[in-house]
C-alpha cells in the first residue's frame, strides 16, 4: 500500500505497511480503484450533454468517504466501485458516434467485477503511480484538495444548496488527474482555480448554514454534563444534528456534540433546543478515551473515526451514518423521504446511564463573520489605540502526535495584545486555556468547523476594507495553521487564491509535496513551517 494523504503520514513519508489511521492495504487499495473509476466518471461528465444530479452526488459523496478517518468498510467501496462503473457505462451510451481519444483510455473500458480484482488493479492506477515527481506531487496535492471540497459541497446539499459550476468544477479537476498532456504550469494554475471553486464551496455552505440556522452568535458552551442520559454526535453535519434534536424533543435525554460539532451551539436555529445541553470532550483523536466515559450512543456523522481499541466498552453503543463506516458499527437508517430514523439511538439511550463528567464550566464561541462584524466597531478602536497589535490565525485540525503540544505554548505564550482567530478541531488545544479579554473581546475567537475557516477570510477581508488597505496582506494578521486531513487541504487552496501569503503550516507540511512544489508555494506565497514557539514568536511578529 501507499498513501501520504493526511499529515499523520507514516515517518513523514507515506504509510506503506497498514495506516496510523487504522487503513488496512486492501482498503487502501478498494479505495485507489474507486478514485480511479470517480475520475473516469468525471472525464465523461464533462463531455456529455446531460449529466444527472445523481453522479454528480455520487462522485461528491464517493469523495467524501474516502477522506482520512470517514469509512473504513472495504465492502462499501466494492459496492460503489460496481456502481460507479454502471455509470461510466451509462454516461457512454451518450457519446456513441463521437471519436474521442480518451474513450480508448484503460479508465473507460476496465472492468473489475470483484474485490481481489479492485485491489489488484490499485497497483496500476493510483494516482501515486504518476512517474514525474513534481506532476505526481501536484496531483496530489489537488486529489487530496478535491476530496475536501467535496465534504462542503456535500454538507451544503444536504441542506438544499446546491450549486451546478461547482460539481463542474469538481469534475474537471479529477478529469485532470489523468490528463497526460498537460504540464505542470497547466496544474499550478489548475491548483489556483480549485482554491477559488473551494471560496465558492465554502461561501455556499456558509450560506446554506446561515440560511438554515441562522448566524452563528456569541455562545457559551457547557462543557459538563446533566444527570439524564444522552447522545453523543460527532463529526460536522448540522443537517444530521437538528434531525436528532427534533426526534429527541421530549424524551428525557440530552444531545451532547463532540469535536468539530461543537459549534452547533453557536447557531440560533439548533442553541434553541434545550436538551443540546453540552459539548463532551475534545478534538477527534481522543475518542478512544472520552467514549469510555460517555456512557450513551455516540453517532458518527462524518470523519473523524478513529478505530476503537481492542478492549473498548462502547463498540456496540455506536452507530454512523452518512459516508461514515466501521466494520460492526450500527448505520442509521435512512426513511424513503430521505429522513434519517434515529429510533434505535433513542431507545438505546434510554437505557444507559448518564454520561460521566469528565470536565467542567464553559467555553465561549461563535465569532463567524457576521457576529465579528458587529463588534467591528470595537475591534477598529481596539487597534487604532494599540490594544489589539496582532490577529493571529490559528485554524485547522488537531491531531494525536505530540508535537501539536506546539499549537498550545504558542498560544499561551503570545503577546496579551494578540487575538486568536481559529476554527476547526485545532481549536482544542488553546480554547480551554483561560486566555482572557482585550476590552471584552475574547482572545481567542472561534468561528466555527474547519469550513468556517471562510469566515475568517471574511473577516480580513472586511478588516481590509474598514482600514482602507490595499492588500489583505498588509492587515496585522499572522496565519500560523495546523493541519491534518484533506479538508485541510481546500481550505489551504482557498487562502492562496484570496492572496494571502506568509501562512505557516504545520506541524510538519504535506508529505506528498515534492521539492520543487514547496519551492515554488515558498516563492510564490511565502509559505513556510514551523520551529520553535520561541523562533516563531520573533519570525512571525518582525
Ligand atoms: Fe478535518 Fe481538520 Fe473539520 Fe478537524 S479539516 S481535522 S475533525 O479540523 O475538523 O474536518
Ligand atoms: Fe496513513 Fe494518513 Fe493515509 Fe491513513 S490517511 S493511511 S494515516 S497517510
Amino acid at each position: 500500500m501507499f498513501c501520504n494523504q493526511c499529515q499523520e503520514a507514516s515517518k513523514g513519508i507515506g504509510c506503506t505497511v497498514f495506516g496510523v489511521c487504522g487503513k488496512s492495504p486492501e482498503l487502501t487499495a478498494l479505495m485507489d480503484t474507486f478514485i480511479y473509476s470517480l475520475i473516469g466518471v468525471s472525464t465523461l461528465a464533462l463531455e456529455v450533454e446531460t449529466v444527472s444530479d445523481e453522479i454528480h452526488e455520487f462522485v461528491m459523496e464517493g469523495l467524501f468517504a474516502t477522506i482520512t478517518n470517514a469509512n473504513f468498510e472495504e465492502e462499501e467501496f466494492v459496492t460503489r466501485t460496481l456502481q460507479s462503473l454502471t455509470y461510466r457505462e451509462e454516461l457512454k451510451e451518450q457519446l456513441v458516434g463521437r471519436e474521442l481519444p480518451i474513450l480508448k483510455h484503460d479508465i473507460m473500458n476496465f472492468i473489475a467485477k470483484t474485490k481481489e480484482e479492485m485491489i489488484k488493479k490499485a497497483l496500476k492506477v493510483a494516482i501515486h503511480q504518476t512517474e514525474n515527481e513534481d506532476i505526481r506531487s501536484i496531483r496530489e496535492l489537488m486529489l487530496f484538495g478535491v476530496k475536501g471540497l467535496a465534504a462542503y459541497l456535500s454538507h451544503a446539499q444536504k441542506l438544499g444548496y446546491v450549486q451546478p459550476s461547482l460539481y463542474m468544477g469538481m469534475h474537471k479537476m479529477m478529469a485532470a488527474l489523468i490528463n497526460e498532456s498537460l504540464t505542470l504550469e497547466d496544474y499550478v494554475s489548475l491548483t489556483l482555480e480549485l482554491g477559488s471553486i473551494g471560496v465558492e464551496g465554502m461561501a455556499l455552505l456558509d450560506t446554506a448554514n446561515t440560511t438554515t440556522f441562522g448566524h452563528p452568535e456569541i455562545s457559551k458552551v457547557n462543557i459538563g454534563v446533566g444527570e439524564r442520559p444522552g447522545i453523543l454526535i460527532t463529526g460536522h453535519d448540522l443537517h444530521d444534528l437538528v434531525q436528532l434534536l427534533e426526534q429527541t424533543k421530549d424524551q428525557g435525554i440530552d444531545i451532547y456534540t463532540h469535536s468539530e460539532m461543537l459549534p452547533a451551539h453557536y447557531y440560533p436555529e439548533l442553541k434553541k433546543y434545550d436538551h443540546l445541553k453540552a459539548n463532551y470532550g475534545n478534538a477527534w483523536h481522543l475518542q478512544t478515551k472520552e467514549f469510555e466515559t460517555f456512557n450513551g450512543p455516540i453517532i458518527f456523522t462524518t470523519n473523524c473515526l478513529v478505530p476503537p481499541r481492542q478492549s473498548a466498552t462502547y463498540q456496540d453503543r455506536v452507530f454512523t451514518t452518512g459516508n461514515t463506516g466501521y466494520p460492526g458499527f450500527k448505520v442509521i437508517p435512512v426513511l424513503v423521504d430521505g429522513r434519517k430514523d434515529f429510533s434505535e439511538v433513542i431507545e438505546l439511550a434510554k437505557t444507559c446511564e448518564a454520561p460521566k463528567a469528565i470536565e467542567q464550566g464553559e467555553i465561549v464561541g461563535g465569532f463567524a463573520h457576521h457576529q465579528v462584524m458587529t463588534l467591528a466597531s470595537e475591534i477598529i478602536s481596539a487597534v487604532e489605540k494599540g490594544e489589539i497589535k496582532h490577529f493571529v490565525v490559528m485554524a485547522g485540525c488537531d491531531g494525536r502526535h505530540k508535537e501539536r503540544q506546539y499549537y498550545t505554548d504558542f498560544a499561551s505564550a503570545l503577546p496579551d495584545d494578540s487575538v486568536i482567530l481559529t476554527a476547526g478541531c485545532a481549536k482544542y488545544r488553546y480554547n480551554k486555556l483561560n486566555l482572557g479579554t482585550i476590552n471584552g473581546i475574547p482572545r481567542v475567537l472561534d468561528a466555527g468547523q474547519c469550513n468556517d475557516s471562510y469566515s475568517l477570510a471574511v473577516i480580513a477581508l472586511k478588516l481590509k476594507e474598514a482600514f482602507g488597505l490595499e492588500d489583505i496582506n498588509d492587515l496585522p494578521i499572522v496565519y500560523n495553521i495546523a493541519w491534518y486531513e484533506q479538508k485541510a487541504v481546500i481550505v489551504l487552496l482557498a487562502l492562496l487564491s484570496l492572496g494571502v501569503k506568509k501562512i505557516h503550516l504545520g506541524p510538519t507540511l504535506p508529505a506528498f509535496l515534492s521539492p520543487n512544489i514547496v519551492d515554488f508555494l515558498v516563492q510564490t506565497f511565502e509559505i513556510g513551517g514551523i520551529s520553535s514557539v520561541e523562533e516563531d514568536l520573533v519570525k512571525f511578529f518582525e
